[in-house]
């Protein structure tokens, strides 16, 4: 390989599902600057505070230069990356020997997005030494979209295009900050000025006055948790005002009247005392939503609404407004989301049926969960560590995540992360979760890496609102050699390696789990002894079904939106298959909600105000909180309260307050909020450090995990715990 020295190249940024093209300036060997790349066809020279810090994160201080193994001391020193692979194949070999192979699992967290091969590698080896305990940060996330795009089925012919679209809902997300649903995320906030210019009104549920909600022209505020109690009020006003569309119903929708018995409950006075807002402004969204503009709009949920409880519900009756409102893709119209680095679909006016999404699959030994369409419930990962018997979980392999700042229940996550005979975390610095390590693998980062846009466009699957709005593809080959004297590994070789050394056959499905959608079957990589691609050669094969072809995409550095009109066909003669309103399991989750009682709940004296997530701009997560550039010094996640709740609580900005709930306590900071609803405390999530340090929240700041209980208030189909809407009691802490 040639040394790189100087240069400033097109690149990508893969730390979110955006992925920017950017400009990468190497000086010496060193990454100098990451700007936004104005000869970007999709972004336009559009790139983000944490894309702009890439080279600080590249030559951090923190950064972990070499693999590290805990010492008997508790300490941990460094160790070669081979060694580490020699000793850890070694331990997982002896504890499946003894043990069984489900007593090693896997997490994968966010960070194996920027790796295209990283997640999917780790999935085979887990598969080659026979263990079902693989679990990501997705049913910690959104697992409500799976199970309720299961239930409801999918629509071949796609999601509506914002960008022609008259109106739009969000629902608890803020996508002019994250990224994520709704707005497309290649310069949302431009996105979002160019859709009012066209006199798109845009409807936002949240309690909180987002960056989103103030460009909306119907913000409404309700209590947090209420997004169920909305969305079915909406729909009885749509059903009752006759503003559905038939003729879509008519053709390919069934299980209607169930639907329109369940929500019956929901009148618009009901909806309005319950989930305190105003009457007039739901029925207005309501009819805004089913009839404004010619082409209407859709509506996208987001990580607000998931947390707040009954997100099944809230993403199945998200699914059911869109299809009543028929806002689907139809026959003749252009496809939103064609393929570029992802094998051609023949998009269809017609619906994929509803299937199976949750009951099958591997068994927990907790709460009865299961596997599900959004795969295995993280949130009882813990209890499978803790729980002693046959099963028992006792190696724990992390790849980009950081189970101690992000998992639900610090204080059992410690628990079971002491419990472990083995760690091993993959991480570029020393996390949380890896002062508990083992063994802390140290991976190359983004750009000293390949890289490619296959994994920002896989992510419409996951649900409705996501992924690129065009045939878009973008390959960048590394930017910059790894630092002198480092000793580095990708993640997926780690696997890899453990595989080489264990004798396996890795057998690596790309786009796993996708595959129904592609007309191409899914790719089959085998990795072995005897085969060990580069990274390049790796990307390649990932890519052989692509409907561009790799080479094709090579050619266009700065990313390429490829000339893929498609137009939705014609439904299938013979189609019979619909999509289906009216699930039994998740309505009957509806007529509970409808029977709860909710003022009992709303009045909680002892514990009266609401603890609600929100996110950083400048961070993802627990990533990018160590970066002086992005965090300003300020080391800490306030506790955001309304100023006129601060009042009635005396706190001043900067007071130190502890924030409990009945199970458990965190101290925080004060910072005043005007744009909260009254009655709630905001705050960002996966700061603080280990349970025994909450003295050090001035450094380090609180983490919320702390008052999630994971066996507590959880869903029964994904296992995704209370992690939004939690009663908390806030008192001042004396000095
Ligand atoms: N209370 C509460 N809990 C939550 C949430 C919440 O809002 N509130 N949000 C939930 C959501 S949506 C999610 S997705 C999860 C996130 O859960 P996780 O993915 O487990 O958490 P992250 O903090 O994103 O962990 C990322 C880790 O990757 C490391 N890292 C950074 N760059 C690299 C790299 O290049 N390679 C590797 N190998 N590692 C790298 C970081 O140092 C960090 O330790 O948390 C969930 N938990
Ligand atoms: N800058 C940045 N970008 C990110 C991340 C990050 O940490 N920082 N994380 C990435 C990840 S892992 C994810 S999952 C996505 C998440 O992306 P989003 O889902 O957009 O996450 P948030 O920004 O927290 O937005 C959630 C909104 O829901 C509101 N909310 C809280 N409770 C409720 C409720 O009960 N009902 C309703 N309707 N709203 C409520 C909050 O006020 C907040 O404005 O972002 C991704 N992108
Ligand atoms: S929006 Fe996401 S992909 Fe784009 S620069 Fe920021 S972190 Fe990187
Ligand atoms: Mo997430």
């Amino acid at each position: 390989m040639s040394t790189i020295t100087s240069h400033t190249r097109p690149t990508l940024c893969r730390l979110c599902v955006a992925h920017c093209g950017v400009l990468a300036t190497v000086e010496e060997g060193r990454l100098v600057k990451v700007e936004g790349d104005p000869d970007n066809p999709m972004f336009k020279g559009y790139s983000c505070p944490k894309g702009r810090a890439l080279p600080e994160m590249h030559n951090s201080p923190h950064r972990l230069l070499r693999s590290q193994k805990k010492q008997p001391d508790g300490q941990h020193a460094p160790i070669a990356v081979e060694q580490a692979m020699d000793e850890v194949a070694d331990k997982i070999r002896r504890l499946v020997d003894e043990y069984g192979p489900r007593s090693v699992a896997m997490y994968v967290g966010t960070n194996a997005l920027p790796y295209p091969p990283s997640g999917g590698v780790g999935n085979a080896f887990m598969r080659a030494i026979g263990s079902p305990m693989f679990f990501t940060s997705n049913t910690i996330d959104q697992p409500g979209k799976q199970i309720a795009a299961a239930a409801h089925g999918h629509w071949l012919g796609g999601d509506i295009n914002f960008e022609q679209a008259d109106t739009w809902m969000l629902v608890g997300v803020n996508p002019v900050i994250t990224k994520s649903a709704g707005i497309p995320g290649q310069n949302p906030a431009q996105k979002l000025k160019d859709a009012e210019q066209r006199g798109m009104q845009l409807i936002v549920i949240d309690p909180r006055v987002s960056e989103t909600a103030k460009r909306a022209q119907i913000h409404i505020r309700p209590r947090p948790g209420e997004d169920p109690t909305i969305l079915a009020g909406m729909i009885r006003i749509i059903i009752d005002e006759l503003l559905y569309d038939k003729e879509f119903i008519r053709e390919n929708v069934e299980g209607f009247e169930a639907l329109k018995a369940h929500v019956a409950p929901f009148t618009p006075a009901y909806v309005a005392e319950r989930a305190d807002i105003p009457e007039e402004q739901l029925i207005e969204a309501a009819r805004l939503f089913a009839t404004g503009g010619k082409r209407g709009g859709a509506v996208n949920t987001g990580s607000g609404s998931s947390f707040s409880m009954h997100a099944n519900v809230v993403e199945y009756l998200a699914l059911c407004l869109n299809t009543l409102c028929g806002r689907w893709v139809r026959a003749g119209e252009a496809f939103t989301h064609p393929n570029a680095m992802l094998p051609a679909v023949t998009p269809k006016a017609q619906a994929y049926r509803s299937y199976r999404g949750w009951g099958y699959g591997e068994k927990l030994r907790v709460r009865n969960l299961r596997d599900a369409a959004c795969g295995m419930p993280t949130s009882a990962l813990a209890d499978e560590i803790l729980l002693e018997g046959e099963g028992q979980v006792k190696a724990l392999i992390c790849v980009g995540g950081n189970p101690m700042a992000a998992w639900p229940d610090q204080r059992k996550t410690q628990e079971a992360m002491e419990k472990l005979e083995l760690l091993i975390t993959l991480d570029i610095e020393m996390s949380s979760t890896a002062r508990m390590a083992d063994y802390i693998i140290a991976p190359k980062m983004t750009l000293e890496t390949p890289g490619m846009s296959q994994g920002g466009e896989m992510i419409k699957y996951f649900g409705t609102g996501l992924g690129f709005p065009a045939a878009y593809g973008q390959y960048s080959p590394r930017i910059v050699e790894t630092p002198e004297h480092s000793d580095l590994i990708e993640e997926w070789e780690f696997f890899h390696g453990l595989g080489c050394r264990m004798d396996l056959d890795l057998l690596f499905v790309v786009y796993y789990g996708f595959s129904k959608f592609m007309e191409a079957p899914p790719i089959l990589i085998n990795l072995n002894k005897d085969y060990k691609p580069t990274t390049e050669e790796l990307f390649e094969k990932m890519c052989e079904s692509a409907r561009i072809p790799f080479s094709e995409v090579c050619e266009h550095p700065h990313g390429k939106v490829f000339d893929v009109t498609q137009l939705v066909q014609e439904k299938d003669a013979d189609c019979e298959t619909k999509l289906q309103l009216g699930n039994n399991t998740l309505l009957d989750e509806l007529a509970e909600i409808a029977a709860s009682d909710y003022k009992k709940e709303h009045n909680n004296t002892a514990y009266p105000y609401r603890l609600i997530p929100r996110r950083h701009n400048n961070f993802i997560n627990s990533s990018g909180r160590s970066i002086d550039k992005l965090n300003g010094g300020k080391l800490y996640n306030p506790a955001f309260i309304h100023p006129d709740d601060m009042a009635t609580l005396g706190f001043r900005e900067g007071d130190s307050i502890r924030i409990s709930t009945q199970h458990d306590a965190i101290p925080a900071i004060v910072e005043a909020d005007a744009n909260l609803r009254r009655g709630l405390v905001a705050m960002v999530h996966a700061f603080g450090g280990l349970v025994d340090e909450d003295d050090q929240y001035l450094t380090q700041g609180s983490n919320t995990g702390r008052l999630v209980r994971a066996d507590v208030d959880y869903d029964p189909l994904t296992g995704m715990p209370r992690m939004g809407n939690i009663p908390v009691n806030i008192s001042a802490i004396t000095a």
